[in-house]
């Protein structure tokens, strides 16, 4: 799959996202601010962000925390591809893999 397709598919997720924007769900959460999980969006865990790593981020799209975020979770909702860690799978999420795709990540 070229760069260039990727990205389309991503404008594309993100132009339905814009609509559909979830609320802040960390505006009401007590506690600490959680981290994201990686600091580099290499999902798969092969040390290298491919178009595995976009398609899995992509799948988790809107499986969200839900408002109890971020002491309690859906069921659905997996940290690991919230690179943000806002509590929302979204385009933000999407957008970090695509930054960083074709680079490798230190072992
Ligand atoms: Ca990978
Ligand atoms: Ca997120």
């Amino acid at each position: 799959m070229t760069r260039a397709v990727l990205v389309g598919l991503v404008l594309l997720a993100i132009s339905v996202v814009v609509d559909s924007a979830p609320p802040d769900l960390q505006a009401n959460s007590p506690g600490p601010t959680p981290a994201p999980l990686l600091s580099c969006p290499d999902l798969d865990g092969n040390g290298h962000v491919r178009g595995p790593d976009l398609s899995l981020v992509v799948a988790h799209f809107a499986r969200d925390a839900g408002p109890g975020f971020p002491n309690q979770v859906s069921a659905n909702y997996r940290f690991l591809y919230d690179l943000d860690a806002n509590g929302v799978l979204r385009g933000a999420d999407i957008t970090a893999v695509v930054n960083r795709y074709g680079t490798d990540c230190p072992q």
